[in-house]
């Protein structure tokens, strides 16, 4: 009888299939997955909201504007990971992600210029991800 030989490349064909399993399971099935819904009647002064085990404050400094740059601020005690990207209901406006990093305070801190939309629309939501827990607040852009 014939000894079954495996071709060379399947071994590491199947490494790469089951890391790229492992990265989509963890991207998709991350605990808290369902996004918190949060209104922030104003990100200047900022907002606390309790998310999950931890407290977390956020919110803005400068003016909500299109096409000028403001900053997004986080305070997450102990949070490893915080990013903040931004959306529209209803309408792709494209891939933007911010990596927010941590000042001497410990505050998460990234600037952020939003594009203008086509439409004309000023609506947006910023979806923030902490550690894998995401916080979604509707504002609506300055003139
Ligand atoms: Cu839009």
């Amino acid at each position: 009888m014939a000894t079954l030989k495996l071709p060379h490349w399947l071994f590491p064909t199947l490494v790469i299939v089951l890391m790229a399993g492992v990265v989509v399971t963890n991207r998709y099935l991350q605990p808290g997955q369902a996004p918190l819904s949060i209104t922030c009647a104003d990100l200047p002064n900022g907002c606390t909201v309790r998310l999950d085990d931890r407290e977390v404050a956020f919110g803005i400094q400068g003016e909500l504007k299109v096409l000028a740059p403001f900053e997004v601020w986080v305070k997450a005690p102990e949070a490893k990971a915080v990013q903040a990207s931004f959306a529209m209901k209803d309408m792709d406006m494209g891939f933007n992600l911010y990596t927010l990093r941590p000042d001497p305070q410990g505050i998460f801190r990234a600037h952020v210029t939003l594009p203008v939309c086509v439409t004309g629309r000023r609506d947006w939501v910023m979806i923030l991800d902490i550690d894998g827990h995401k916080l979604m607040t509707p504002f609506v852009t300055q003139m």
